[in-house]
């Protein structure tokens, strides 16, 4: 998926130099310091790392730098943990002192296995006790190619370290250029899909939550938040969409775009589902949504529209800002150690899918991006999609100087017809383009605004 991921912003840019636009900045985060010592390995030896097997489990491997890259051969006995075989980097407390908190920081590596698909577990924070500031696991193939993961620091103590975690597999690693350097915090705002290949989502929990980002139970190809509301849990436990600072944009609310929506998997039918957007400067300024579930265990969109607060609770004003949203799953009721799932919080009604499964409709046989309909339009219109299988989309509405001004969807949708509503009402008349991109496929349309 990463690589997918890879050659899809690859075409982005080749996209962005076919329409002129000049906008993308390019920024790299070479410029900064590496805070790791001896990231390339060039002294040709393991100066400033460490190594550690769980030989009490009987576990043993050769680790060298020769030819300036860190390779760790001859594993044997791993498969009951995945730290077992780990190359390692204590940070020193000048390494330490140089780490701003509540800056962002780009982790970096390239590596490469002896097998196609072997997996390798970045962990960055402490070990004694365990404390974990950003942990990723990544599939490697034999190319050497490089990884990155993005951290919001919010917390450093003297035991932090880097490490790679070999796992539970006795395969070859490879690994070079390891770097730590301070970089751009993402833009965290809406669409939130978990798609990214390098944010760090920062979920917010409160009231006894417990979220982390995970593999769509139900298709290993997305990725969705997990929120588990433990026996423990507060009615009122939730999980922010982000970090408590919220968004970096607020929430495009208008008296004529007043939806957003997400999709929620619940294990139980007739859970409310609590959206809250707030600002995040005033906790006063709120309002707070509800939808019902239909149906347990399966995927459900849900829309929430801000001018259909709760019962007994505040209103919508459009001059105030909304910039932070969070969820509360099975709002109103203790925890009872329940699983939920969630993605693909949009602005706007989201999708509505014609699966295969629920129409016995025949697949498709190619992609397809249909002509919207109205067109002209004013203000909205619809938009249908074709997928002949799974996989990873961006639906992206241009204007004609090459301007992104709407991102309708970005994740990964089934087989089927798919269609999207676009609300233009924020948009002045004019033709734009919209784009499509799945796996290798790229297809446009254009439309009309006529206001
Ligand atoms: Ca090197
Ligand atoms: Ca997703």
């Amino acid at each position: 998926m990463k690589r997918a991921l890879q050659s899809i912003l690859q075409f982005k840019s080749v996209f962005f130099f076919l329409v002129g636009a000049l906008t993308l900045a390019g920024t790299t985060a070479s410029a900064q310091e590496n805070i790791i010592a001896n990231g390339d390995f060039s002294t040709g030896d393991l100066t400033s790392w460490a190594t550690y097997f769980a030989d009490f489990a009987g576990v043993s491997g050769t680790v060298s730098a020769e030819d300036s890259v860190a390779s760790i051969t001859g594993i044997t006995g791993a498969g009951q943990e995945v730290w077992h075989v780990q190359l390692y980097q204590d940070l020193t407390s000048d390494q330490l002192a140089s780490l701003e908190l509540d800056s962002t920081y780009l982790i970096s590596f390239d590596a490469r296995a002896g097998t196609e698909g072997r997996s390798l577990r970045m962990f960055f924070g402490e070990s004694e006790p365990t404390v974990v500031i950003r942990e990723k696991t990544f599939s490697l193939t034999t190319e050497m190619a490089t990884y990155t993961a993005k951290v919001a620091l919010s917390s450093k103590n003297a035991g932090t370290k880097l490490a790679f975690e070999m796992g539970l597999s006795n395969d070859d690693v490879f690994i070079d250029n390891v770097s730590i350097t301070k970089t751009e915090p993402e833009v965290f705002t809406l669409p939130v899909t978990f798609e990214s290949a390098d944010l760090d989502y920062a979920l917010t929990d409160f009231g006894g939550n417990s979220s982390s980002v995970v593999a769509d139970p139900t298709d290993a190809t997305n990725t969705v938040a997990q929120t588990v509301k433990p026996a423990t849990a507060q009615v009122w436990a939730g999980t922010t969409i982000g970090p408590a600072s919220g968004f970096a944009t607020a929430i495009p609310f208008t008296a004529s775009a007043t939806k957003m929506s997400a999709r929620v998997w619940s294990p139980i039918a007739g859970a409310t589902i609590l959206m809250k957007v707030e600002d995040s400067n005033d906790a006063n300024i709120y309002v707070e949504m509800d939808a019902t579930i239909t149906e347990a265990e399966t995927w459900e969109t849900l829309v929430f529209d801000v001018t259909q607060q709760r019962e007994g609770t505040a209103a919508v004003n459009f001059d105030n800002t909304y910039d932070k949203a969070s969820i509360f799953l099975d709002y109103g009721n203790q925890g009872t150690a329940h699983t939920f799932y969630w993605d693909d919080v949009v602005f706007g009604e989201g999708e509505t899918s014609t699966s295969t499964e629920q129409d016995g409709a025949t697949i498709p046989s190619e992609y397809a991006l249909n002509q919207n309909y109205p067109n002209p339009f004013n203000p909205s219109t619809t938009i249908e999609f074709s997928m002949p299988q799974a996989n990873f989309v961006t639906l992206e509405v241009y204007n004609m100087v090459g301007q992104k001004v709407a991102t309708l969807v970005e994740g990964t949708r089934q087989a089927g017809v798919h269609t999207v509503s676009f609300d233009a009402s924020t948009l002045s008349s004019g033709t734009y383009l919209y784009r499509m991109q799945a796996g290798d496929q790229m297809l446009m349309q254009k439309m009309t605004l006529i206001k």
